[in-house]
């Protein structure tokens, strides 16, 4: 069995609306012009850069915006430019809403439970509802029509709706989940990370910044997995991180197979969690967490060092892709050679840029979709969205084509983008074999 990254292919219409309170690079980065051309660069080098590690890897492409759709359900009519003036009219981050590229960022897409790990044996994927931001809520329902899409064998796969819509059951998908095990092919422990419990109308307004992920929706998520319940660990985001800017939890904490890198401060009531993973592991597993005193919370958001990917090399080693943004942090750096002088399976680091995504909060991992699939299940799904030396010329030439090397509020009004965004879609589509998949909903 192996791991494959599905990796948001970033849209056309990236962009820095400050939509997401709570994440800080979010907010610190509101209005600036954006590069979508060089985003959607950075994203697929790094896709490139794991295939030639040997890890294989996948595109997601991105939704299509603007989101009319969304539009005609909020009453508005008329000509698609005349929609987007209203919008700007009532509210001009609506508009910013609708154009959202904020799909990239897959590790919300769903949570994913390997076949291994499921009563049925199927692959489980759950779409995140996304409720507590509309710009990501408005992903969800395309979300579950791809992945109906990539992974349409019931024989091997198991598609379910998201959870229904509501703040109590707000769900952000595998960036607050983590598979623990030995082998790929054993099962092993799923970790539920959760920031509020649901049901509790004031919590969410306690903290500095509000807590996305419920309680109730990862349980819900754990019982329609039909996951085994001695295997699956419940855990709540310690309040700090969130009121550091850990929005999600993958921001403080990475995870694959039997090694964790993390912050210690990113989960309430650590210390008893560890030691029960420990304990499932016999000890053979490896847990690194960084102190305070090594990298401060502030830090680790800023630098983003635990949003690297974790990833197994086909010899055996763990290689860390980690953000440009570490290079430039003393502390952060310390902590990686740290890292790779002690004995622990992470051999390798790789530095990757991706800056555009970053300025929205979004590093490496929260660009990418882990699933662990058999050689049939891999097999079984699209064949065209796996990423292959020509894929990868497709699509970078594609970039070239169709995007924009600058973007700003202003240009959402001009209805020339409009068109550049259908017609780089509609190219995209032939491009991964996905049909009609853009005009169907
Ligand atoms: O949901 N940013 C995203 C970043 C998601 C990062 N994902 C993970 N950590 N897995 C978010 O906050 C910013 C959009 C804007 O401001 O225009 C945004 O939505």
């Amino acid at each position: 069995m192996s791991e494959i990254n599905f990796d948001g292919l970033v849209g056309p219409t990236h962009n820095y609306a400050g939509l997401a309170y709570g994440n800080v690079a979010s907010i610190t980065h509101a209005k600036q012009i954006s590069n979508p051309r060089l985003a959607a660069k950075q994203g697929l080098q790094k896709m490139r850069l794991l295939m030639d590690l040997g890890v294989p890897q996948a595109v997601i492409p991105p939704q299509l915006r603007p989101n009319f759709a969304l539009l005609r359900e909020l009453g508005f009519s008329g000509k698609p430019e005349q929609m987007l003036q209203q919008a700007n009219k009532i509210n001009p981050a609506l508009l910013a809403t609708v154009y959202s590229a904020s799909s990239m960022w897959t590790a919300n897409m769903a949570t994913v439970s390997p076949s291994c790990d499921t009563q049925d044996q199927t692959v489980h994927f759950t779409p995140a509802n996304m409720t507590m931001n509309l710009h990501r809520a408005q992903e969800a329902a395309f979300n579950y029509k791809l992945l109906q899409r990539i992974f349409s064998d019931p024989k091997h796969f198991t598609v379910h709706q998201p959870l229904p819509a509501f703040r109590d059951l707000s769900d952000e998908g595998a960036a607050n989940h983590s598979l623990l095990c030995t082998d790929y092919n054993m099962p092993g422990v799923e970790i539920f990370v959760y920031g509020r419990h649901g049901l509790d109308a004031y919590r969410h307004v306690t903290g500095k910044y509000p807590a996305r992920q419920t309680q109730l929706a990862s349980t819900a998520n754990m019982l329609n997995h039909k996951l085994d319940q001695t295997k699956t660990m419940l855990l709540q985001q310690s309040p700090e991180a969130i009121d550091a800017g850990a929005f999600h939890n993958d921001v403080v904490f990475v995870a694959n197979k039997n090694v964790i890198f993390c912050h210690q401060q990113a989960i309430a009531g650590w210390d008893e969690a560890s030691a029960a993973i420990n304990k499932f592991f016999a000890n053979d597993c490896h847990i690194i967490e960084v102190s305070a005193k090594q990298l401060s919370l502030e830090e680790a958001i800023a630098t983003y060092l635990f949003n690297s990917q974790l990833v197994s090399l086909t010899n055996g080693d763990m290689a860390l892709i980690a953000p440009y943004e570490c290079k430039e942090s003393d502390a952060a750096m310390n902590v990686i050679n740290a890292v790779l002088a002690d004995k622990n399976p992470i051999k390798h680091v790789e530095f990757v840029q991706c800056r555009q995504s970053m300025h929205n909060g979004g590093g490496p991992a929260c660009l990418r979709l882990r699933v662990v699939l058999t050689p049939r299940q891999q097999a079984a799904c699209l064949q065209s969205v796996l990423l292959t030396d020509d894929l990868y010329k497709k699509l970078d030439q594609w970039i070239d084509k169709h995007y924009r090397e600058q973007l700003a509020a202003s240009d959402f009004l001009d209805p020339q983008l409009i068109v550049e965004v259908q017609t780089a879609l509609d190219e995209l589509s032939k491009i991964l074999q996905l049909g009609n998949i853009y005009s169907e909903l």
